[in-house]
């Protein structure tokens, strides 16, 4: 944690023939936790990371590990992914026709629960489910490729969402995911966000070591 932000390195972004040494130096210079993104090639037209990659890198990594469904039908991924020795997962509420019945799958594996929204999913959907969940992901891109733009109403939703959470007093942490830019960083954080998902356009940026681009990165949360 560092000034009540949580830093996560998004593993799609690292070095894919180097991941051992890509997680030591991610361990070396703080980061908080590894999002993990695994995608079905349905729900989002790509594929990410796999259940036999989660299963090598914890041979590797003390870290926590975040995985993001960006899958079809989560409940047929969870057992697997949550018995490999995930910390969270988070799947769409798009992709989900019974959410707490999803929830508590989760939550019976004794691991956080997060609900992730596309851009354009209002934050309606979580009237009901909540003070379920241990966090929100808010997508400020439309999931399945990094390198986007950000769509900048999702700035205006991270702020909604912040009001709803502390109207209702709920300690539920927001999550940002796509484009956590340098630039977009200190008004993702103005608007709410406290835990960051960081991939090609901060800690993976071109031409950056990591150890420096974390120290950007802190320095603009500090
Ligand atoms: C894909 C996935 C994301 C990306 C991340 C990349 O949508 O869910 O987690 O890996 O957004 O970061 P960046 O800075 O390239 O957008
Ligand atoms: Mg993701």
């Amino acid at each position: 944690m560092h000034n009540g932000i949580l830093l996560g390195a998004s593993l799609m972004c690292a070095d894919l023939l180097n991941l051992k040494e890509e997680l030591n130096n991610l361990d070396k210079c703080g980061v908080d936790y590894v999002h993990f993104d695994v995608m079905d090639g349905h729900f989002v037209p790509n594929f990410g990371l796999n259940l036999d990659i989660l299963k090598s890198i914890k041979k590797v990594t003390s870290l926590p590990i975040n995985v993001h469904l960006m899958v079809e039908d989560p409940s047929a991924f969870i057992e697997d992914f949550a018995e490999s020795g995930c910390n969270s997962i988070s799947f769409h509420q798009e992709s989900t026709v019974h959410v707490q019945r999803v929830i508590k799958l989760i939550k019976g594996f004794g691991i956080q629960v997060g609900l992730a929204l596309n851009p354009a999913t209002p934050l309606t959907v979580l009237e009901y489910v909540l003070p379920d969940l241990d966090f929100i992901n808010i997508m400020t891109v439309n999931p399945g490729f990094s390198g986007q733009i950000l769509i900048p109403s999702t700035l205006i939703k991270i702020k909604k969402l912040r009001q709803m959470l502390d109207e209702q007093e709920l300690k539920i942490a927001i999550q940002v995911d796509g484009n956590v830019s340098f630039e977009n960083i200190p008004k993702m954080i103005e608007s709410g966000a406290n835990m960051l998902v960081c991939g090609t356009s901060s800690l993976y940026k071109k031409g950056m070591k990591i150890e420096e681009a974390m120290q950007k990165i802190k320095s603009l949360i500090s």
